[in-house]
């Protein structure tokens, strides 16, 4: 299956209550009016686009106005202005690169980390990966499982040990065995939001004062399915670590899709990659106009 077949059936439980709801909204009436502009607000803020980016959206439709006659013409406007949300740079590394990969605890981040690792190494890079979770072992060895299906070195040490020496350690060995990237998995205990923030922003320091050479970038994992809760994950993050782009997984779930709207509009945060399965191959590029395409058809 083609990824935006992928992408289709991941956001088709999205997409059929949208398209039925969007399309029982002109159902009983021909014209395009007030009533039916709220309907639709009603249905965005349903789908997780979330009240404010909603607002915006509306304000833009009601601007175009004059240029939607029917439903079509009301699709596309919606369309072209949530395209208009997305920020427009894309992926951008470069080499060596040292990626963090930040979140809550059960967004993704170790999957995540595997699916990356093994897109790199198709692409022809030399990745490495650091085991910087060790508040529980059971992390380590998710990881390591990972390693090993893709085929990547790993970079360990025991339950509890310090996170920015594994994270030294995997620096030492990219510098020595020439990798192009070293992903490095972080722990995601929220309960100790205070020592988490200091343990990631370390985790920098450890990176720039050990490897200044490299390219140091950190992606936020956030999990499609928690809705607006994603939302305020993301802001209490950027409050310790300065973040280029966003991995949203589980699209392929229950989840509303309209997160990735308020994402973009909110936060004005690239997403990189989005997450539609628990398999190898089950990440991808995000494409705004992909993913409009599969919400809309
Ligand atoms: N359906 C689905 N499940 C996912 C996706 N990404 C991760 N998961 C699952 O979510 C759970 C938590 O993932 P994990 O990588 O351990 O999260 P972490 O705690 O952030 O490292 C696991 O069962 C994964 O298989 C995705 O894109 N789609
Ligand atoms: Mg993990």
């Amino acid at each position: 299956m083609g990824f935006f077949n992928k992408l289709k059936q991941g956001l088709s439980k999205t997409r059929d209550s949208f398209s039925e709801k969007f399309d029982n909204i002109l159902k009983f009436t021909k014209k395009i009016d007030e009533e039916t502009f709220d309907e639709l607000e009603e249905l965005l803020i349903s789908a997780d686009v979330g009240v404010c980016t909603t607002q915006e959206l509306m304000e833009r439709l009601r601007e175009n106005s004059k240029k939607i006659n029917n439903l079509e013409e009301l699709k596309t406007v919606l369309k072209d202005e949530i395209i208009n949300f997305f920020p427009k740079e894309s992926i951008s590394l470069t080499f060596p690169a040292v990626i963090l990969v930040v979140g809550v605890n059960g967004v993704g981040k170790t999957t995540s980390i595997g699916k990356l690792a093994n897109r790199y190494k198709a692409e022809g890079k030399k990745v490495i990966l650091a085991a910087a979770d060790t508040f529980r072992a059971a992390a380590v060895d998710q990881l390591e499982i990972w390693g090993n299906r893709v085929g990547v070195d790993i970079i360990k040490h025991k339950e509890g040990a310090d996170p920015a020496s594994v994270l030294f350690d995997a620096l030492k060995a990219g510098k020595a065995r020439k990798a192009d990237i070293i992903i490095c998995d972080t722990a995601g205990r929220l309960h100790t939001k205070k020592n988490l923030m200091a343990e990631l922003k370390k985790l920098y320091r450890v990176c720039h004062k050990e490897y200044p050479e490299a390219n140091v970038t950190s992606l936020m994992v956030l999990d499609a399915t928690t809705g607006q809760n994603a939302l305020s994950q993301a802001r209490m993050f950027k409050e310790a670590v300065d973040f280029s782009g966003i991995i949203l997984t589980k699209l392929d779930g229950t989840a509303k899709g309209g997160i990735a709207i308020a994402i973009a509009s909110e936060l004005k945060i690239p997403v990189w990659y989005i997450g539609i399965g628990e398999g190898i191959n089950d990440l991808q590029e995000f494409s705004p106009q992909d993913f409009v395409d599969a919400i809309f058809i």
